[in-house]
């Protein structure tokens, strides 16, 4: 997660390592919920003394008291994510906001998402990303529960940099939809991705769920020879990823100096079972969307 560090020396780099270490806010308020924080995230230093804040759900600007959040939601005029809303399917909606339109949402929610991610290093230089935000919308406007950020140009085939779901939210199904959204993009691209490295321990099993359900799936319906780059082709998700993926299921075997996949049903089913719940589904239908230019 490079996101702007490139100027950084060693030095520099050591010191704010040692700086990360320590959790400055401790919970913060966002909508209807009041949030435990997991790490450090380096709020500007005017709010080195607080342990709370509050946050607009809307715009994302964060205050230290409650009052002022009070006043600031009578004048704001968000209802949603600023940027457009590319899919919508019943009270689900995606947004995807420029962080080179929207700098100070941008930040905003990095410095959000750095409460509950451990490696990122991603402060200030938000231009070159896209953040895909998405929302479950009432009478009151959208609210987020999670997003995913992507660069507008990886030179890595990188599909995603970041992902989040806020904790009230976790273990629903909406890490699973947004990895899958990611695919998605990724198909209307005519590109593989995969997601940035390192992957957290909760991130890397939300993949590994994902790949493990996508590729499973396809292999059962399947009749007769099918290839890695043919499973590739078909979904987007990187040839080494899909390798490691059925490696750790065991279903490839070395023979004759190739990798093959073995694929007999029965193994197949048992692995879907334990691969868990499928998800929220995309429905791809309801994408509206031309890739970054
Ligand atoms: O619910 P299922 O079993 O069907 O699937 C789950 C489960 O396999 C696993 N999982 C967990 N397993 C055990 N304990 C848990 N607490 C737990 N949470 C998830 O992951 C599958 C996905 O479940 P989901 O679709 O409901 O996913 P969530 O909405 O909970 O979101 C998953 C993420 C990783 C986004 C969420 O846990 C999160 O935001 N974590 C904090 C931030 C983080 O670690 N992000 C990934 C960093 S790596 C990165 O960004 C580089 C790409």
């Amino acid at each position: 997660h490079v996101e702007g560090h490139e100027e950084l020396d060693a030095a520099s780099l050591r010191e704010h390592e040692e700086f990360t270490k320590v959790k400055n806010i401790a919970t913060i308020e966002l909508g209807r919920y009041e949030i435990e924080t997991w790490y450090f995230s380096p709020f500007p230093p005017e709010y080195n003394d607080c342990t709370k804040l509050f946050f607009c759900e809307f715009c994302l600007n964060f205050m230290k008291r409650k009052e002022q959040l009070q006043r600031h939601m009578k004048k704001c005029d968000l209802k949603h994510p600023p940027g457009d809303e590319i899919y919508r399917n019943g009270t689900l909606s995606m947004f995807e906001v420029d962080g080179k339109k929207n700098k100070v949402y941008g930040q905003n929610l990095c410095y959000l998402a750095k409460l509950f991610l451990d490696h990122k290093t991603l402060y200030y230089d938000v231009d070159l990303f896209l953040f895909y935000v998405l929302c479950e919308c009432d009478d009151r406007g959208c609210h987020m529960v999670g997003y995913f950020s992507k660069e507008k140009h990886s030179e890595e085939s990188y599909n995603l940099a970041c992902i989040l779901t806020l904790p009230p939210y976790q273990r629903k199904g909406y890490g699973k939809f947004l990895i899958a959204f990611s695919y998605e993009l990724s198909k209307k691209e005519g590109k593989v991705g995969t997601p940035e490295r390192p992957l957290s321990d909760l991130g890397l099993l939300s993949y590994r769920g994902y790949w493990t359900r996508v590729l499973l799936d396809i292999l059962k319906k399947h009749k007769g020879n099918i290839s890695i780059k043919e499973l590739s082709d078909m979904t987007a998700i990187k040839a080494e990823d899909i390798l490691s993926t059925l490696q750790s299921l065991e279903l490839i075997q070395y023979r004759k100096g190739q990798h093959v996949i073995c694929a007999d049903p029965k193994v197949l089913d048992r692995h879907l079972k334990a691969a868990g719940r499928g998800g929220l589904e995309v429905d791809v239908s309801k994408l509206i969307w031309t890739p970054y230019k």
